[in-house]
């Protein structure tokens, strides 16, 4: 079995981040060996919430995983609430990441707005995170913030555009940037990525819902690290994560509450499953 190291917060309500990478990536069948980076009551997106942060538990996890010689097969960070953080993150990708592959889901921003608590300095310090990554899967919003370059709004731009972002955030460092989010139609929505290595440029597309869910981008960044760990290309994985994130936003967006507490992952798993033959 696959070991993998995950390191993003707790949100103890409102799916995302933990409490949906944890669950996806077990049922995929992949060992996931969690580093919780903060813990909040809420994600950010309800107000009020609680904020305990643990900056400080992640050098002395990190400390008593080398000394026992723990061995991972892949890192994957998502939401990481503090410079500091990406910094030790770094740490992580030194100490375990030599024989690991190195995914970072730059999770700051959306709708061309950063989240609450971010600041454009922030996302300069996350790009550098993204240029010791193998694979970097950031949206429209937060591959303008890492790039500094203005937003890409919905309608406004065009494929060579698009193309030209890939290539910057691969220039950052990264081996593979994936564009999530990407539209060139207003009734279709997806991915295109670009590998540094190949030149190969892949995009995939279906049809909009219209609908947006908080979560939803850790759904499709765990979904691929797990089609990755199981020896799938990346192709395969980034089309059977927005598949799957699809038909989650999907049957949740008949159901309004979806719009706070997050999509309705759990319902899918077993159709993920069948279609990695599990
Ligand atoms: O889904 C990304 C995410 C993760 N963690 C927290 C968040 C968000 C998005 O807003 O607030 C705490």
């Amino acid at each position: 079995m696959k070991r993998i190291i995950t390191i993003q917060d707790i949100s103890c309500l409102g799916k995302c981040s933990l409490t949906v990478a944890l669950p996806i990536l077990s049922a995929m069948g992949v060992e996931t060996c969690v580093v919780p980076t903060a813990v909040l009551s809420t994600h950010t997106m309800f107000s009020g919430y609680t904020f305990r942060d643990l900056t400080e538990d992640l050098p002395p996890i990190a400390d008593h995983w080398e000394k026992e010689g723990f061995r991972f097969d892949a890192i994957y960070t998502g939401y990481l609430g503090s410079k500091r953080q990406l910094g030790l993150v770094e740490d992580y990708f030194r100490r375990f990441g030599e024989n690991a592959l190195k995914l970072v889901d730059p999770v700051m921003a959306d709708n061309g707005s950063l989240y609450a608590g971010f600041t454009p300095d922030f996302a300069l310090e996350m790009a550098k995170l993204c240029g010791r990554a193998d694979v970097i899967l950031p949206n429209l919003t937060e591959a303008a913030f890492l790039l500094d370059r203005p937003y890409l709004a919905p309608g406004t731009y065009t494929e060579a555009q698009v193309a030209d972002t890939l290539k910057r955030l691969c220039d950052l460092g990264a081996k593979t940037a994936v564009l999530t989010g990407v539209s060139f139609d207003p009734g279709k929505i997806g991915f295109m990525s670009y590998d540094r290595d190949t030149g190969e440029t892949d995009a995939y597309f279906h049809s909009r819902v219209e609908a947006s869910f908080h979560g939803t981008g850790d759904i499709f960044a765990s979904v691929v690290t797990g089609g990755l760990m199981l020896g799938k290309s990346l192709g395969e994985s980034l089309r059977l994560a927005a598949d799957y994130t699809a038909d989650c936003i999907r049957i949740t967006a008949a159901d309004p509450d979806g719009i706070r507490y997050g999509v309705y992952f759990e319902a899918l798993i077993p159709e993920l499953l069948k279609k990695l033959g599990k």
